[in-house]
């Protein structure tokens, strides 16, 4: 075992979803060893399971092999690590659940381009399977500010090759990364009753965006469910994700949107992202907004999932999500919980038995079968709608707003915006909040203008400072807050959020257009950050 002298790197400070920076940072000499050693030295793995794997994209394999001798140098007992280093990130939370893992380490930029000039990421996840909460990623943070040498074992893995090494007195296990996923989704769902709907007429198409979920879509949708060869897409997963971005949205996915759009088009579409968390669900010639999607599958699942026969504890969402699970809930008789954005913070909820569904505007649908969003795992939810009511993903949608009403939604994102530029405007936001309540805007007058702040219904741990929400009066909101997940400049994205109970026909952009017009000029958007347009419309 060689122990390396070392210095402390500045930044590396996880955000919303671990840390995530520039690949050619990650790969500068004792970088990635830093953090690692310090992830090793805050959570005491000694003797225990670690779990790793990631989404495939450039330096996954250099940096896996780094981390194994890093686990050995700090006599990790075993390390469960996915054939070729690829797992995706639900499958990483039911590796680490299934196996009683002390934890595990997910190396995924998540949705963002990969490639030697694109993005990196490594995220500690906990043993409830979770990604690590705020105590454990400061903890490992302020380790990083003072760290002085790593620990190494000198060792290779052959990770094409199924079975098990040894590195120093660490074992070390390459592991089918299919098979307790697709165990777990056939514990779930009625795989018969999706088989017959499958055979039939219905057309699908998914698009594995070139990310992690190809192989494990192809195995799910086409070998055990029976869709036709050619459903799934895009399945081989690739370092630079064929020099796209992987991010299942209207803009991102715009081959897929398009092909859906077409009267003779598939019946539904669904794509994920490079890690495999994220999803987007199409109709022919219609769009799911993940909003939407979160209260109808916590509608429906009780009806036609058989995981969910039981009811459910509860839902949750993050603040900047559309309400519309809120009045799921309410019709359903149980608590729907909003907390900050980051599916660290359903963690404590789900294990505490509080909430069963969960969800992210950001294209994250999830339940308690894991600690992560799981995009697989809502296409197969919202396959178990279709095949249970037999309509189309348009009528599905109608008729949860005749019930329900319908809750317009869009954000807008400006992407690598001058950080300072950003901050100088959120502080001005900030100290004009006061002042801003009983301001009228886009046609009602503000009720409440604050920052958002949470405390843990399970654990009292307090977050503040989770984003600017503009309340009106009409029961319209705005939200105004920076991404944690970006790594050029900062992103600024905007909420926003128009409810009606009768009128479900409108269009969802000119509906929107009044809100976001006041916002962008109560901001002075064009002449703090110089952008008259967001980059991104989801
Ligand atoms: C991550 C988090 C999500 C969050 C999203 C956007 O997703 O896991 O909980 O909603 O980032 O965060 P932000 O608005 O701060 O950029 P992923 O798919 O990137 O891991």
């Amino acid at each position: 075992m060689a122990t390396i002298p070392t210095q402390p790197f500045a930044g590396q400070k996880p955000g919303t979803s671990g840390l995530r920076k520039k690949t050619r940072e990650f790969m500068q000499p004792g970088y990635l060893e830093n953090f690692i050693q310090s992830v090793f030295d805050a959570v005491d793995l000694d003797g225990q399971t670690l779990v790793v794997g990631g989404d495939g994209r450039y330096f996954n394999r250099e940096a896996i092999q780094t981390i194994l001798r890093l686990a050995a140098g700090n006599r990790v007992g075993r390390v469960l690590v996915a054939k070729d280093g690829i797992l995706s990130t639900p499958a990483v939370s039911c590796v680490i659940r299934e196996h009683g893992a002390a934890g595990g380490l997910v190396l995924s930029a998540s949705h963002n381009p990969g490639g030697p000039d694109a993005d990196f990421g490594i995220k500690y996840n906990a043993s409830n399977g979770g990604p690590a909460p705020e105590e454990i990623t400061e903890r490992i943070y302020r380790r990083t500010l003072e760290i002085d040498e790593y620990r190494m074992v000198d060792g290779y893995v052959d990770l094409e090759r199924l079975g098990s090494t040894r590195m120093g007195k660490t074992d070390v296990e390459v592991i089918d990364p299919l098979a307790d996923y697709v165990a777990l989704m056939e514990k779930i769902f009625d795989f018969d009753r999706l088989r017959d709907f499958l055979r039939g007429d219905f057309r699908m198409r998914f698009d594995g965006m070139n990310g992690v979920t190809g192989p494990f879509a192809r195995e799910i949708f086409e070998n055990l469910l029976g869709a036709p060869e050619g459903s799934v897409i895009r399945a081989t997963p690739l370092e630079d994700f064929g020099g796209e971005h992987p991010d299942p949205n209207l803009t991102y996915a715009a081959d897929l949107v398009a092909e859906l759009a077409g009267a003779h088009g598939p019946d539904f579409g669904a794509a994920c992202d490079g890690d495999g968390d994220r999803n987007l669900i199409l109709g022919r010639g219609s769009f799911v907004s993940p909003g939407d999607s979160l209260a109808i599958i916590a509608d429906m699942a009780p009806k036609c999932i058989p995981a969910y026969r039981n009811g459910l504890a509860g839902i949750a969402r993050s603040m900047p999500t559309s309400m519309a699970a809120d009045r799921v809930a309410a019709s359903l008789g149980i608590p729907c919980f909003e907390t900050p954005t980051g599916w660290k913070f359903f963690g404590s909820l789900l294990d505490a038995g509080r909430i069963t569904i969960c969800g992210e505007e950001s294209f994250g649908t999830g339940s308690n079968h894991v600690r992560e969003k799981d995009g697989l795992w809502a296409v197969l939810a919202w396959l178990s709608i279709l095949a249970h009511t037999g309509q189309s993903v348009s009528d599905v949608m109608q008729d949860h707003w005749r019930r329900f009403g319908r809750s317009y939604y869009q954000r807008h994102d400006y992407e690598n915006i001058s950080s300072s530029a950003a901050d100088a405007m959120m502080s001005s936001l900030r100290g004009r909040l006061g002042a801003l309540v009983g301001m009228e805007m886009a046609g009602s007058r503000i009720r409440v203008a604050d920052d958002f702040s949470y405390t843990d219904p399970v654990n009292g741990s307090v977050t503040k400072n989770q984003g600017t929400r503009l309340l009106l009066e009409d029961g319209s909101r705005a939200v105004i807050r920076l991404s944690g997940t970006g790594t050029e400049g900062a992103t600024l994205r905007l909420y926003f959020e128009a409810y009606s109970k009768d009128e479900i026909a409108q269009n969802p952009s000119e509906r929107i257009c009044p809100l976001a017009d006041a916002v962008g000029a109560l901001l002075e958007l064009n002449a703090r950050v110089g952008r008259a347009a967001p980059d991104v419309v989801t």
